[in-house]
């Protein structure tokens, strides 16, 4: 009698110790298992004197149903706790505020770009483009680059596997393009990315650079200073710039000159510019007896530098966006 009393007492501690559904069937078949404490007492009830039985065999029926019961509302407060803290796990706090949608902007020089085709657009200018591989034909011979001249040599020019192919090295076939499938008059920039074997602080492999270009029966020398001069005082909104025009020499423009800008005490190289050659004009079937006009070219890595006071190129190309964040 004892002995049942404290077999239950003893079996309703120990499912309370179980923590888990696992641990709580291991202890249940030590009490209600083939061999389990309490079937024991089942099992010998047999030999007990027929008189006795009813009350016993009731008695461990009644101790069999408590820990039925105790079992059954101890696996019912595991599933609960188990589900509690699947929820706690899976709990997100609604009232934290959003990470937000990081803001975005452009690039320096595409801000300059974005500058500079509105100001050509000003003046009349439509914008070209065209392939960053080229042929030699484009890049070199129909701009009346000499077969011997350096620039075209492996130490300046990036040449594709084959050697028939090339990475434009200036903007210039844009525009040899655009002469060859439109006659004049014809008024264009040819803005986009070139290639050369250059690099330090201040030379990149690959750089950016604007060209431009106007052709018509008597387009001037007189033109080209009016409109470089211009373009320059606009873009850097300094109606008093000087812009001076030094000789110099293009195998695709005649005359030809460097164009510097007033900086400080002194003064600045900004571009190159001349009046078309004119085998560059036979070379794309425009009449060179009726049409004249000029070109100019500058580099706009260049010019975004002055404008916000950047001293080392390579910082455009580094994705650093400690650097560019502060162009926002
Ligand atoms: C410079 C010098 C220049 C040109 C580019 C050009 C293009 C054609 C015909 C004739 Cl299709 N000329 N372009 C002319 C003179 C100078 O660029 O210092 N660029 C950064």
């Amino acid at each position: 009698m004892h002995d049942l009393d404290a077999l239950v007492k003893d079996a309703l501690a120990v499912f309370e110790q179980a923590v888990d559904a696992n641990a709580l069937e291991q202890v249940k078949a030590r009490y209600l298992g083939k061999s389990g404490l309490l079937t024991e007492q089942l099992k010998a009830l047999g030999k007990l004197p027929a008189m006795e039985r009813p009350v016993m065999g009731a008695r461990i029926n009644a101790a069999k149903v408590a820990l039925e019961t105790a079992l059954e509302a101890r696996r019912e407060h595991i599933r609960e706790r188990r589900l509690d803290a699947a929820l706690r796990e899976d709990a997100l706090d609604v009232s934290l505020p959003g990470r937000g949608i990081g803001m975005g902007g452009l690039h320096p020089v595409s801000r300059t770009l974005e500058r500079v085709e509105q100001i050509f657009h000003s003046l009349g200018f439509e914008v070209a483009d065209g392939p960053e591989i080229e042929t030699d034909f484009y890049n070199f011979t129909a701009l009346n680059q000499p077969e011997n001249h350096p620039a075209r040599s492996m130490h300046d020019t990036f040449y594709l596997e084959g050697g028939h192919h090339l990475l434009r090295t200036h903007t210039s076939p844009i525009q040899v393009r655009y002469m060859q499938t439109h006659q004049p008059p014809l008024r264009i920039i040819a803005p986009g990315r070139v290639y050369r074997v250059d690099s330090d602080a201040t030379h990149s492999p690959m750089f950016h650079q604007v060209e431009g270009l106007w052709i018509d029966e008597r387009i001037s020398f007189a033109d080209l200073k009016g409109t470089v001069t211009e373009f320059f005082r606009l873009f850097f909104e300094r109606g008093d710039l000087q812009v001076r025009f030094r000789p110099s020499f293009f195998p695709f423009t005649e005359p030809s000159a460097e164009i510097d800008m007033s900086f400080g005490d002194g003064w600045l190289e900004v571009g190159g510019c001349g009046m078309v050659h004119p085998q560059v004009l036979k070379n794309v079937n425009i009449d060179s007896q009726r049409c004249q006009g000029f070109a100019f070219g500058m580099g706009l890595d260049r010019l975004t530098m002055l404008r916000y006071g950047v001293n080392d190129l390579r910082l455009f190309f580094e994705n650093d966006l400690r650097f560019l964040r502060q162009f926002r």
